[in-house]
C-alpha cells in the first residue's frame, strides 16, 4: 500500500515512570508511516480522499501534551488506536516514539517503541437455537455496532437451518457477518465471549442447544494453531449452516488453506 510519512516531528511532554519525568517534561520525536491509497487523492488532486498529514501531525502533538503515561509502549499504542479511529483513510500506521533525553545514565542516542496497528477484517457465525433466536441474533449484531474496536460492513440473511452434530435439539438460526477491526484475534474472542454471556449463553453440551453462539471463521488470511482459538474455523467447510450464509456476503473469498471460493465449498458440500 502507499505511504504518507512524517519524519522526525518534535513534541515536548510528560511521559515517564520517573517523578521528574512527569514534573519537568522532556523532548520526544515521533516517526509516523500512514499506509493508505494515494491513488485516488494523487489523479484528482483532492485531499478529501488523502489523509491531511498537518491534521494528524497536529493530532500526535495535542495527544501527546493532553496525556501522561509511565510507559512509551503506553503512549505509542493508545496514539495508533487513536489516529486509526480518528483518520477515515488510515489503513493501518507504523508508529514510532523516541525518547532521546530518557534518563538511564548512558550514551545512547535514543531509546523508542516501534509498533505496527491496523484494520482487519474478521467473518463471524452467528447461531441460536433457545428462546427467542432472531432477537438474540439481532442483539449481537448491535453489540458489536456499539463497539468502538468494531465496524460491521456486512450481515446475511438470517436462515433457519437443522441442528447438525448433535440431533435432540430444535433447529437453529443461523448467519454470518463481516466485521472490520482493531482488535487481535484473541481479544475479539474475549469479546465475542463477553456478548455470549450477555445473552445467558450457558456451555453444558459439547454442541448442544444455545442462546447464543459466536464463532470466527476468518480473521483477514490468517492461519492459526492454538487450542483456544483455531483460525480458519476447523469445520467451517463442512457447514452449510456457515457456509450458505457466508455464500451471500463474500462468495468469492478464497479460503486460505483449502485455497478454495466459498461458493465452490458450499457447491462441494451439496454434491
Ligand atoms: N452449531 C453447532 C452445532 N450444530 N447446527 C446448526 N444447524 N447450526 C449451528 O449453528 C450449529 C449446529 C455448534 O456450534
Ligand atoms: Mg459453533
Ligand atoms: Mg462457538
Amino acid at each position: 500500500m502507499d505511504q504518507i510519512k512524517i519524519t522526525n516531528l518534535e513534541v515536548f511532554a510528560n511521559h515517564g515512570v520517573f517523578k521528574e519525568e512527569n514534573v519537568l517534561g522532556q523532548k520526544f520525536i515521533i516517526n509516523a508511516t500512514l499506509f493508505t491509497s494515494v491513488r485516488k487523492a494523487g489523479l484528482k488532486d483532492d485531499l478529501t480522499a488523502s489523509i491531511h498529514y498537518g491534521e494528524v501531525a497536529g493530532f500526535i502533538t495535542k495527544f501527546m501534551k493532553e496525556n501522561t503515561y509511565q510507559l512509551i509502549e503506553t503512549v505509542t499504542e493508545h496514539l495508533a488506536h487513536k489516529l486509526l479511529l480518528n483518520f477515515k483513510n488510515l489503513e493501518e500506521i507504523t508508529l514510532e516514539i523516541k525518547k532521546p533525553w530518557a534518563p538511564i545514565g548512558l550514551p545512547v542516542d535514543y531509546v523508542s517503541v516501534c509498533l505496527t496497528r491496523k484494520w482487519h477484517t474478521a467473518i463471524i457465525a452467528l447461531g441460536s437455537n433457545i428462546g427467542n433466536t432472531k432477537n438474540y441474533l439481532e442483539e449481537a449484531i448491535l453489540a458489536l455496532k456499539q463497539n468502538p474496536n468494531c465496524e460491521v460492513t456486512k450481515v446475511s440473511d438470517f436462515i433457519c437451518t437443522k441442528p447438525v452434530g448433535y440431533l435432540e435439539q430444535d433447529d437453529f438460526l443461523n448467519a454470518c457477518l463481516e466485521l472490520r477491526t482493531l482488535l487481535p484475534p484473541d481479544e475479539l474472542l474475549d469479546l465475542l465471549h463477553e456478548i455470549e454471556g450477555a445473552a445467558g449463553r450457558e456451555r453444558l453440551i459439547h454442541w448442544g442447544p444455545r442462546t447464543l453462539d459466536l464463532d470466527i471463521i476468518f480473521y483477514d488470511d490468517l492461519i492459526t494453531d492454538s487450542p483456544q482459538l483455531i483460525i480458519p474455523h476447523p469445520e467451517m467447510h463442512k457447514r452449510g449452516f456457515v457456509l450458505e450464509p457466508l455464500a451471500q456476503i463474500s462468495p468469492y473469498k478464497v479460503h486460505p488453506l483449502l485455497r478454495q471460493r466459498i461458493v465452490d465449498l458450499l457447491a462441494n458440500l451439496n454434491n
